[in-house]
C-alpha cells in the first residue's frame, strides 16, 4: 500500500526556534517534566471520527476534504482503505493512542448480523496495524446517534427495540474494544435526552439509562474486561437537553442508581462550555469526586456557540487542564483525546497534521507551565493560607465534627463579631499565573 503521506516524514521535535511547521517546538515526548516524560504525563490520542470519517460538511454544505486514499471507494471497500491510513498518521505524528466508534470504522450492514460482519472484518486489519505500529486503543465506543431508529435516543428511546438494538450493539463494541486491548470504553449519550417535555417521560428514561448502563457493567465482568468505564457529559446537542448535561449532573446520576464505582468522567472542553462551565470548572468537580478519568482536547468558539470541536491552541486552556490533572496525580488508563476536527476550510491533509502538532505543542506547553507554577508553590501556597482558619481552633473542631449549632451560636455570642476577613487578590493571582504563561 503506498503511503498517503509521502511528503510527510515522522514529525520530530525541533524546539521553539525552529520555524518548520511540520515539527514539535514543545512536545518532546521523552523529556522529564516533573518526574514522568510527557509522553506519560500526556498520553495523547487521536480520534477515527473525525480525522478518517470528518470531510468538513456541514449544515449548509458539502464535504470539502480532499482524501486522496478514499478514491470513490465506498462502504467497506473505504473502511479497509482508511486503516492504513489511520495508523501511518498516528506514527508519522507519534499519537500512542487513538479512539473509535463502530461505525466510524465499519459501516452500518442491512441488519445487526451484517454489521457485525462488516466490524469484524475491519477489526481484524486494525489488530494488524496495531501490532505493527504499536499504536494502541485509548478507548472505544458504540454510534447510537446517527442511525433513524435512535431518533428518540437508544437506551432512554420511547421504543423499547431501539434500546435492545443499542444492547447488541454495545455488547459487540466491548468485545471488540477488549480484542484490541482498549483501556477504556466510552458512553456519550448522543441522543439520551429530550426534545420536547411533551411527549417525555423523564423519570423512565432516567431509569432505562441506568439499566443499560447495568447492563454494561454485568457484560463487562461477563467477559472479563478490564478497561474503565466513561460517561461523557454534555448538556444539548443534537438534544435540547441530554441528562449526562455536565460532570455535577453526571455523578448525581451515577450515584442516584448505584453506578459511581464503574465510571469515571471523559470531560470534553467544548461540552463543559456548552454546559455554561470552563473545562477546569467541571475537572475540578470529577477530580473532587475521585471521578476523572480522561479528557476529550478541543475548544469551542466563544462567538458561535455550539460543539464547534477545534483543536486546543490556548495556552492558559491546556495550563488550567494540566494543573488539575498534575493535582490529580495524573492520567492512570485516560488520556489527552483529541476530540476535534479540522475547519472545512482546512481540506488538505496536511491540515490534519498542523492540526494535531498545535494541539500536541499547546497541551506540552501547558504542562511545563503548570509544572512550573506548582515548583514554584506560590498559588498552593495562599490556597493553602486561605484556608488557614481551619487548620486549628474553631475550624478544626468544625472539621472534626465536635460542635454543633449550640456551641457555635455560644461562642459567636462570646465573641461578638466575625474574625476579619482577608483579600481573595485575585488580580494577584491573575498576574502571578501571567508570570508563567
Ligand atoms: C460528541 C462527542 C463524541 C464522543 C464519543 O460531541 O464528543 O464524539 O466523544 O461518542
Ligand atoms: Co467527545
Amino acid at each position: 500500500m503506498p503511503a498517503a503521506f509521502p511528503r510527510i516524514r515522522k514529525i520530530q521535535y525541533e524546539g521553539p526556534n525552529s520555524k518548520n511547521p511540520l515539527s514539535f517546538k514543545h512536545y518532546n515526548a521523552d523529556e522529564f517534566v516533573a518526574g514522568k516524560t510527557m509522553a506519560e504525563h500526556l498520553r495523547f490520542s487521536v480520534v477515527y471520527w473525525h480525522t478518517m470519517c470528518g470531510n468538513g460538511t456541514d449544515v449548509f454544505g458539502w464535504g470539502t476534504a480532499v482524501r486522496p486514499w478514499e478514491k470513490g471507494l465506498t462502504g467497506l471497500d473505504l473502511a479497509k482503505a482508511r486503516v492504513p491510513v489511520f495508523f501511518e498518521f498516528c506514527e508519522k505524528l507519534g499519537a500512542p493512542h487513538y479512539a473509535f466508534h463502530d461505525r466510524d470504522v465499519a459501516p452500518h450492514g442491512k441488519s445487526l448480523k451484517q454489521s457485525n460482519q462488516y466490524l469484524d472484518t475491519i477489526v481484524k486489519l486494525l489488530k494488524e496495524q496495531q501490532k505493527a505500529t504499536g499504536v494502541k486503543l485509548l478507548w472505544g465506543t458504540a454510534q447510537l446517534f446517527a442511525h433513524p431508529r435512535y431518533c428518540h435516543g437508544a437506551a432512554t428511546s420511547c421504543n423499547a427495540d431501539a434500546f435492545a438494538f443499542a444492547a447488541a450493539q454495545v455488547k459487540k463494541a466491548l468485545d471488540v474494544t477488549k480484542s484490541l486491548g482498549g483501556q477504556g470504553y466510552t458512553f456519550w449519550g448522543g441522543r439520551e435526552g429530550y426534545s420536547t417535555l411533551w411527549n417525555t417521560n423523564m423519570k423512565r428514561e432516567l431509569e432505562h439509562l441506568a439499566k443499560f448502563l447495568h447492563m454494561a457493567v454485568d457484560y463487562k465482568k461477563a467477559i472479563g474486561f478490564k478497561g474503565q468505564f466513561y460517561i461523557e457529559p454534555k448538556p444539548k446537542e443534537p438534544t435540547k437537553h441530554q441528562y449526562d448535561s455536565d460532570a455535577a449532573a453526571c455523578l448525581n446520576f451515577l450515584r442516584e442508581f448505584d453506578l459511581l464505582e464503574h465510571f469515571k468522567l471523559n470531560l470534553e472542553t467544548n461540552h463543559a462550555t456548552l454546559a455554561g462551565h470552563t473545562m477546569q470548572h467541571d475537572m475540578r468537580v470529577a477530580i473532587a469526586a475521585g471521578a476523572l478519568g480522561s479528557i476529550d482536547a478541543n475548544t469551542g468558539d466563544e462567538l458561535l456557540g455550539w460543539d464547534t470541536d477545534q483543536f486546543p491552541t490556548s495556552i492558559y486552556l491546556t495550563t488550567q487542564c494540566m494543573l488539575e490533572l498534575l493535582g490529580m496525580g495524573g492520567f492512570t488508563t485516560g488520556g489527552v483525546n483529541f476530540d476535534a476536527k479540522v475547519r472545512r476550510e482546512s481540506f488538505e491533509p496536511v491540515d490534519l497534521f498542523h492540526a494535531h502538532i498545535g494541539g500536541m505543542d499547546a497541551f506540552a506547553r501547558g504542562l511545563k507551565i503548570a509544572a512550573a507554577i506548582r515548583k514554584d508553590g506560590r498559588l498552593a501556597e495562599f490556597v493553602k493560607q486561605r484556608y488557614a482558619s481551619w487548620d486549628s481552633g474553631l475550624g478544626k473542631d468544625i472539621e472534626r465534627n465536635r460542635v454543633g449549632f449550640k456551641e457555635l451560636s455560644a461562642y459567636m455570642m462570646k465573641k461578638g463579631e466575625a474574625a476579619p476577613n482577608t483579600s481573595g487578590r485575585q488580580e494577584f493571582l491573575e498576574n502571578l499565573i501571567n508570570e508563567f504563561v
